[in-house]
């Protein structure tokens, strides 16, 4: 047996909580694609499902809520070779980070974008996110009065060469979706339906289970169209699987002359150059 060099260490979240079994699926997809842990970086913003990255041993960043992509992004932008993976809520990635969601998706950067959708915000005790269900007379919990975010809709919109959902009490499905987002070269948006033992009574293990379906064996994620109307089923039925894929430049291949073999940590301007440079901004 391969050693496993990524571990997860002790968290904080709740008994029960969806955000288990993807940390345990990430890790062993991490270790079933042999990378080292200095070759990943996790980053969150903030929230229960940006906690992700301290609980593994690998590199991590937790910046400000909504703000994961930027530092995703930058840190990509220094370390092609890094494999960053962002693990964020729905409220980091989509509500208060939406503008990074929308432009980030634009720029097409190599990275891989883990959801958790608890469709609430976790974090600070059980209010209504942007993709809340619609609020009814059954829905007693945290409901959208608004009309809810439809990410994988607006992710193809923007222009998003890689496009899923899962949900994270399949785990085998979690975890193939998982390995061909990190393995797509563009970014890669796996919306993950987690429930949230604690705040969320009516997204339940059970609602995801009798709710979710996976897109049949002859569906076509090539084709735009139906991925567009697959993107907008989020109800009695919730398709789960790559609704889209497609290849496209990354936003490195289009600017060989910056990003050459050699990434940015590892050039080291020779310091009278710097210095020339420095002082005309002085
Ligand atoms: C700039 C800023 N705005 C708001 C907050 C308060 N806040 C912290 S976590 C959070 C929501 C978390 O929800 P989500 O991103 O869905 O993560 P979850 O906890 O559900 O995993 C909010 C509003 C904050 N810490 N910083
Ligand atoms: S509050 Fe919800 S999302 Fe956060 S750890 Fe508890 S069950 Fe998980
Ligand atoms: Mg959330």
């Amino acid at each position: 047996m391969s050693e496993m060099k990524f571990q997860s260490t002790e968290t904080a979240w709740c008994p029960g909580c969806g955000n288990f079994d993807i940390l345990q699926t990430l890790v062993g997809v991490l270790n079933d694609l042999a990378f080292a842990p200095e070759e990943v970086l996790l980053v969150g913003g903030i929230g229960q499902a940006a906690k992700l990255n301290q609980y593994v041993n690998a590199n991590g960043f937790s910046g400000l809520h909504g703000r994961s992509l930027p530092a995703a992004v930058a840190a990509k932008m220094v370390n092609q070779n890094l494999k960053v993976i962002v693990n964020s809520g729905d409220g980091d990635s989509y509500g208060e980070g939406g503008n990074h969601f929308l432009h980030n998706i634009r720029r097409n950067v190599d990275i891989a974008h883990f959801v958790h959708d608890n469709q609430i915000y976790g974090l600070t005790k059980g209010q209504t996110s942007p993709t809340s269900d619609p609020c009814s007379d059954t829905n007693a919990g945290a409901c959208n009065l608004n009309k809810p975010f439809q990410p994988l809709l607006v992710a193809l919109a923007a222009g998003a060469t890689f496009v899923a959902r899962s949900f994270s009490g399949n785990k085998e499905h979690m975890a193939r979706m998982m390995k061909a987002a990190i393995l797509h070269k563009g970014y890669a948006l796996v919306d993950i339906l987690q429930p949230c033992v604690s705040f969320n009574k009516v997204n339940t293990f059970a609602y995801y289970r009798e709710h979710t379906y996976e897109l049949e064996a002859e569906y076509d994620p090539t084709d735009i169209k139906a991925a567009v109307l697959r993107s907008m089923e989020f109800g009695a039925k919730i398709p789960i699987g790559i609704l889209y894929q497609a290849q496209a430049p990354t936003f490195h291949q289009r600017r060989p002359e910056i990003f050459d073999e050699t990434p940015m940590i590892d050039k080291h301007p020779a310091p009278d150059k710097l210095e020339a440079l420095l002082r005309q901004y002085a």
